[in-house]
């Protein structure tokens, strides 16, 4: 069965999509933590960072050339924002699809625990 995030990805399952282009998704979290909180995700199925290889890191830096028009079209890029990719068990990543987690529009925790 595909993950979650590929059925959201093949609009399988509905999400409130902000960004999209031929290998990225970005659509709003359905769990906020933040008045921006966006989930930059690869079409392709990547489980996490740990496979992140030479033959799909293209993908990643379309990921964060993303990020920032996407700040800027959220209206964050000038106050600031913050990116966090969980990874595995002890990074508590729930959703087994490398995804990048986009927080910003109020003042973030200095905590990064
Ligand atoms: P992480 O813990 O880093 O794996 O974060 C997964 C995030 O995915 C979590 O903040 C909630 C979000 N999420 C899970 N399922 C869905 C969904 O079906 N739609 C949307 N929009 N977000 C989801």
């Amino acid at each position: 069965m595909s993950c979650i995030f590929c059925l959201i990805a093949e609009k399988q399952i509905p999400s409130q999509c902000v960004y999209e282009s031929d290998n990225i998704i970005a659509f709003r979290d359905l769990n906020p933590q933040a008045p921006v909180h966006i989930l930059v995700v690869p079409k392709m199925h990547i489980t996490s960072m740990n496979d992140i290889n030479s033959e799909n890191s293209g993908v990643v830096a379309e990921i964060f050339e993303a990020i920032n028009k996407i700040a800027e079209s959220e209206g964050i890029k000038e106050s600031g924002y913050r990116v966090i990719s969980n990874c595995g068990d002890d990074g508590c990543q729930s959703v087994k699809h490398l995804h990048f987690h986009l927080l910003g529009g109020r003042k973030l925790s200095e905590t990064l625990s």
